[in-house]
């Protein structure tokens, strides 16, 4: 492993590339990183840096995104095969015809999308801004079709009163998660305080003490006075969890809601990328012009508490 290490880091240096890794990643790649993080975040980090290149380690629509936000910039996926059985619930041709049924609806796309599918909406949101997306960035007048997670848009319609048309696509890792395996870890750890992700069914947020994007579970475990945690999101989660916060401890809902395709990066397949420069994501440029317009349009309503003034000002020229 360590022989590796050593030449991601050589050909990262030859090659003036970045690494991002995805929060859901096995440890040993998010060890070599210089970004962890959700896919926005990591791809808005990215488009600041100097590198000539991207390597991103997560699914495609994640390495979509960075290409999207920084496309003169060589971005590498180091196993293209890694997809997200959500992203894929809805084709780009299906939001063409929800348009021709909806005529005069604002259609906001969840970030797990494809390029093709972001380009045809209205507005991009993330797991983070969902609840705030829906209660700020539309009126009372607007008639919004939420896509493609059921789960995250059933919660924040729920939690803004929003009467909302909702996709009906799900993550299937998170889907593995149920109330009971909370309920059997509440048993067993009284004090623990539940964080859930909003990918997970309602009846599982209905446990949670804390509904948080990834980036919002790791502020909570970080601010929080408690000692001990259940996590119910993608288990890669609980790394980055533990490695912020040595003194206190996490539990997985289940080992069930582990996400093959996160787990097909490896350091070898990393190391291959930078060497022979693959495999790269391309899109066309119309692509990337449109869908950066749903992604700006998120941005100006992005009050994330992550987001500093600064970044703010540094972000505004993607909207
Ligand atoms: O977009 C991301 O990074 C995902 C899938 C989830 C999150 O909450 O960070």
């Amino acid at each position: 492993m360590n022989d590796f290490v050593g030449k991601i880091q050589e050909l990262k240096k030859k090659r003036n590339a970045v690494i991002l890794v995805h929060n859901y990643q096995l440890p040993e790649v998010q060890d070599i990183a210089d970004f962890t993080g959700d896919s926005l975040g990591l791809s808005i980090e990215a488009s600041k840096t100097k590198a000539d290149v991207i390597v991103f380690c997560g699914v495609y629509f994640m390495a979509e995104t960075a290409k999207i936000l920084s496309p003169q910039k060589t971005v590498l996926i180091p196993e293209p095969s890694a997809g997200c059985p959500l992203a894929d619930m809805i084709s780009a041709q299906q939001v063409r015809d929800l348009r021709v049924q909806h005529p005069d609806a604002k259609i906001i796309c969840y970030v797990n999308t494809s390029a093709d599918v972001k380009a045809e909406c209205d507005y991009c949101c993330t797991s983070a801004n969902a609840v705030e997306m829906l209660q700020n960035a539309f009126s009372d007048q607007d008639k919004i079709i939420f896509l493609p997670d059921k789960h995250l848009g059933s919660y924040a319609a729920h939690k803004t009163g929003r009467n909302v048309i909702i996709w009906q696509g799900y993550c299937p890792s998170h889907a593995r998660i149920l109330p009971e395996h909370i309920v059997a870890l509440k048993k067993e750890h009284p004090a623990a305080r539940v964080m859930a992700h909003p990918e997970c069914n309602a009846a599982v947020l209905k446990l949670a003490d804390a509904v948080l994007s990834t980036s919002g579970m790791l502020r909570y475990a970080r601010e929080s006075q408690a000692q001990e945690f259940i996590v119910a999101t993608e288990v890669g989660m609980i790394y980055p969890l533990k490695i912020e916060n040595p003194g206190k401890r996490f539990y997985e809902a289940t080992s069930l809601a582990s996400c093959p395709n996160m787990k097909k990066t490896t350091l070898a397949k990393v190391a291959t990328s930078l060497e022979n420069m693959v495999h790269e994501v391309l899109l066309p440029q119309d692509t990337i012009n449109r869908a950066k317009r749903s992604i700006g349009n998120m941005i100006r309503f992005r009050k994330d508490a992550q987001l500093t003034q600064k970044e703010h000002e540094e972000t505004k020229s993607l909207s």
